[in-house]
């Protein structure tokens, strides 16, 4: 019997502990830990899948220069040699880092160490710019230290659960399911606040859908309730806490009810019933994510949302905090190393006393002695041929940055671009003159930690496969190369972790909270074994807050306009993620079973503002903004606020032609973190009328472009399916099918054409598409693909005695479609989720779909109400 190895999951920043059990060189079977604090062995459907994506389809498997295959040792040399000449010509701050939130601690740790210690630069900045920068900068405003004052253990102690701008159910769903569980177990309340009406609202007791952009307005506003009712807390202010000049004054005018609601166009009554129920819970946490940080007010935002809880006391206090939950799976040890330009080491900032500090420790030669560049001005700066050199590390900026064409820009104009990833073809990578093949999950050996400062192994169950190394290895010995060999003398992650460990504690009298002097001198054995922990233990600021006198500090907050809709673009357009999908899809686009949650990137608008335009539900259409403009296919929802529309992130060239969302958000930022606002831009959208659509299934995973207007691809089991649509002569995409037997079938009438290719009695590839006709079930034909003795007949689209339309899969773990729920609800009188899942099992393994299925039940109900009214 094989053994299982723990780890821990490689998506979000809830770090669930996970029991993988290999059962051959690329496969493992997936199960949650049970002892591990952050899931007790719970996992949702991205983590239960997780074993589909550790395949090779899509590795970079060896170093590569251009498209030439390389050694190691020549690659290396290039990247040591390029950056070094570039340095040496135009300075330190010609050549930049841009890393990631998915590189473990110790990777961090060393490329941080690299460029500000000895390169002699702070340009190394990381996508935790684009997630969390706006809560590290209100916490730094508010506490002296970028510390998250809560744990997920307060989840269970609260009476209250605030959900500021956090899709929690899908993009933290065993956190969700905590706060459920809490329901049930003890009656905790849940208040949503998003412009949407997302999953995550089936399960609340109050959803406020605010007006975008004006959090500010709301918090300001639950204060000044607060304190007219008394519940201010002068005690804890007194020992803890300090207002600036004219704090009080400010939130006591034109921050009543009225205004308020007025201001954040939500109900008066239904923003009072918040504001009561928070005056009357001191036991409250307010947890907040994107659409708190994703704001070009984003730090006001996280400020506003501390604000309260500082001035009523619910802080530091079982079940009493604000929360700001992370997005990746190790944003925060990045934070902890200090992997942003704007941050130094450790939790220390560039304080001259600091630079010197940690320039002792490290014995650098040329220490950064301030911030480097962000994000966006980085890329910036990139277009303006300030940086010459740059190395992308576990990241994919051409889809992710805002006005991401000027991205793309960027990477195609710099003189040096070196890119490492565990995937070949990135939207990023093909414009690398270096790419350097990274070890991924389930090889790679370090540390992460999770939103609430847990520590957890991620643990190698699997070898190196080609050439493919640690991203640690990869950066100290291009370090070596260019000179440093002590100072990145490095054997094993251990090493690293220990010299980590050792600066955080390093002079540290107290005046930062991160001190991991415990594990300065762990063996290599007990790092081996380390169990999961958590720093900062459940009240970190017990002893005081890390400012100079040792007290918080309230922030005097201003609710900016928000912008009235513009005669161009009187839209506004959100983004943000699907259930089952991980951002750019390099891993999860992998799994068929996350691909059938979502199949195409959808347009979600409110019906009334799409048929004002002429757009009909399913239509496709484009949105544009002042970017650029891309097409998603439409999908009506009474969730979305009129005015606004949604579109995914997850889309990139790789897998589409014309879906991308990341070409529309504006590169506007936070002024204190960087941050840019990716929730708000403004927009327009039209619908695009093709003369032909239809789809195409592909056997196999080799990646083919699609001449047409619009394509998009997922994965699905043993191939690919693709839906397409365009205009001219549907006939070129013959082209992107594989050689064979081919049979062909034409409607005439309805301009439909059906071709499929045959190799030795199974389905290769069928293409169907058509001009005024209805489309197959696609489902029956994907099953073809693994079919024996496969004929002509698979062109009339539906085996004999196939099953009726399952409909859009709802629970992925058991393959139950949207059709088959509905029909068991009506069938069945089934009347609540345990009942549904007792009928047909979803809902059951993972739980990801739970509100979905909430939100059918309550969907059906209301039917039926109006149908009986
Ligand atoms: N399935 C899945 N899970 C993920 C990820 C993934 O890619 N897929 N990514 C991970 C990462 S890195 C991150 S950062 C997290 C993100 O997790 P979340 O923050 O939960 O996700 P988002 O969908 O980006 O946005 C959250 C919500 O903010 C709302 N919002 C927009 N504008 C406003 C506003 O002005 N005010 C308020 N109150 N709300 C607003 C949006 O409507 C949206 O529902 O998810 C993590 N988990
Ligand atoms: N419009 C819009 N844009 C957004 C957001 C939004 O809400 N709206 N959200 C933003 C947020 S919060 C985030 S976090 C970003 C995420 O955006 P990205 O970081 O660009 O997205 P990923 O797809 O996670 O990119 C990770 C890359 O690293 C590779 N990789 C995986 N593991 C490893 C490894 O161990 N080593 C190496 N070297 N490579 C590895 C993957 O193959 C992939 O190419 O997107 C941001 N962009
Ligand atoms: S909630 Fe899901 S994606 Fe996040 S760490 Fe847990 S299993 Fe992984
Ligand atoms: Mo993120």
């Amino acid at each position: 019997m094989t053994s299982s190895i723990r780890t821990t999951c490689a998506y979000c920043g809830v770090g669930c502990g996970i029991a993988a059990t290999p059962t051959g060189p690329r496969s493992v079977v997936i199960k949650g830990d049970e002892a591990h604090p952050a899931n007790g062995g719970r996992l949702c459907s991205k983590g239960t899948h997780l074993g589909e994506t550790v395949g090779l389809t899509g590795r970079l498997l060896h170093p590569m220069i251009g498209s030439k295959r390389a050694s190691w040792d020549k690659a290396l040399d290039l990247v040591a040699r390029r950056f070094r000449e570039t340095i040496d010509r135009y300075g330190p701050d010609s050549v930049a880092f841009y890393v990631s939130g998915q590189l473990l601690t110790e990777d961090y740790y060393v490329a941080n160490k690299l460029m500000k210690g000895f390169i002699g630069s702070a340009n190394i900045d990381t996508n935790s710019r684009l997630c969390m920068s706006s809560a590290v900068a209100g916490h730094n405003r508010a506490f002296g230290e970028d510390v998250v004052p809560a744990s997920y253990g307060d989840l269970d102690r609260a009476d209250l659960i605030v959900l500021v701008g956090s899709n929690t159910a899908w993009c933290h769903p065993i956190v969700y399911q905590r706060i459920q569980a809490a329901r049930a177990a003890r009656g905790t309340k849940l208040v949503v606040i998003d412009p949407r009406r997302t999953e995550t609202c089936e399960g609340a007791d109050l959803h406020l859908a605010v007006k975008p952009g004006t959090d500010v307005a709301l918090m300001n506003g639950l204060l000044a309730w607060c304190e007219a009712q008394g519940i201010a807390d002068p005690a804890f202010m007194a020992d803890h806490v300090t207002a600036p000049e004219g704090f009080w004054e400010h939130i006591r005018t034109g921050h009543d009810l009225w205004t308020t609601a007025a201001t954040c166009d939500i109900e008066p009554a239904l923003l009072k019933q918040f504001f009561e129920l928070f005056a009357a819970t001191p036991r409250t946490i307010t947890m907040f994510s994107q659409g708190i940080n994703q704001s070009i007010r984003g730090t006001d935002q996280v400020n506003a949302i501390i604000n309260v809880h500082l001035a009523t006391g619910r802080f530091g206090k079982p079940g009493a905090a604000p929360f700001s939950i992370t997005g990746q799976p190790n944003a925060m040890g990045g934070r902890e190393v200090g992997g942003l330009a704007s941050t130094l080491a450790a939790h220390m900032d560039f304080a001259p006393d600091n630079v010197a500090r940690v320039g002792r420790f490290w014995a650098a030669p040329t220490m950064a002695t301030k911030p480097g560049l962000k994000a966006v001005d980085l890329f910036r700066a990139i277009n303006e041929g300030r940086i010459k050199a740059l190395w992308v590390m576990a990241t994919n900026p051409a889809v992710s940055l805002p006005d991401a064409g000027r991205v793309r820009e960027a990477l195609e104009s710099i003189p040096f671009l070196v890119v490492s990833d565990i995937i070949a073809d990135t939207d990023s990578s093909t414009h690398a003159h270096v790419r350097l093949p990274a070890a991924g999950w389930g090889e790679k050996d370090g540390t992460v930690t999770n939103s609430d400062r847990t520590i957890s192994r991620q643990r190698p169950f699997m070898a190196l496969p080609g050439e493919a190394k640690p991203d640690w290895w990869i950066v100290t010995q291009v370090a070596r190369r260019m000179g440093w060999r002590n100072a990145f003398a490095y054997e094993r992650p251990a090493d690293i972790w220990r010299e980590h460990a050792r600066l955080t504690a390093y002079q540290n009298d107290g005046a930062r909270v991160l001190n991991l002097r415990a594990q300065a001198a762990i063996g290599n054995e007990a790092y081996e074994a380390m169990a999961p922990f958590r720093w900062g233990g459940d009240a970190p600021f017990a002893g005081g807050f890390s400012t100079p006198d040792g007290k918080a500090r309230l922030v005097l907050t201003r609710q900016m306009d928000v912008q009235a809709p513009l005669k161009d673009w009187p839209l506004t357009l959100n983004t943000g993620r699907y259930r089952d999908q991980w951002h750019t899809m390099t891993r999860t686009g992998l799994a068929p079973k996350l691909a059938r949650h979502r199949e195409e990137p959808l347009v979600e608008i409110h019906p009334r503002d799409a048929q004002a335009l002429g757009i009909a539900d399913r239509d496709l259409a484009r949105v544009q903004t002042a970017q650029g403009h891309s097409i998603f296919r439409v999908a009506y929802s009474e969730g979305q606020r009129p005015g606004e529309i949604f579109t995914p992130i997850h889309w990139t060239d790789q897998i589409s032609s014309g879906g991308r969302t990341g070409l529309l958000p504006r590169p506007l930022v936070d002024p204190h973190s960087g941050q840019p606002g990716f929730k708000s831009t403004p927009a327009s959208i039209e619908r695009v009328a093709t003369e032909w659509k239809g789809f195409l299934i592909l056997r196999g995973q080799d990646a083919v472009r699609l001449p047409c207007l619009w394509a998009t691809k997922v994965t699905v089991p043993g191939g690919a399916l693709y839906e397409v649509a365009g205009n001219g002569d549907a006939a070129r995409l013959d082209a992107c099918l594989p050689k064979g037997d081919r049979v062909e079938a034409i409607d005439r009438t309805r301009g439909t054409r059906r071709v499929a290719i045959i190799q030795e009695g199974r389905l290769a590839g069928i293409l169907i598409v058509t001009r005024t006709g209805l489309l197959p079930s696609r489902d029956w034909l994907i099953g073809q693909l693994s079919a024996e003795g496969v004929g002509a007949t698979v062109l009339a689209a539906r085996g004999p005695g196939s099953q009726p339309d399952k409909g859009a899969t709802i629970c992925v773990c058991f393959d139950i479609g949207l059709n088959q729920i509905v029909a068991a609800i009506r069938d069945q009188q089934l009347v609540d989720v345990p009942a549904i899942g007792k009928a047909l099992g979803a809902g059951t393994n993972c739980g990801s779909c739970r509100p979905a299925i909430a939100n059918i039940l309550m969907q059906i109900s209301q039917e039926t109400l109006h149908a009986a009214e």
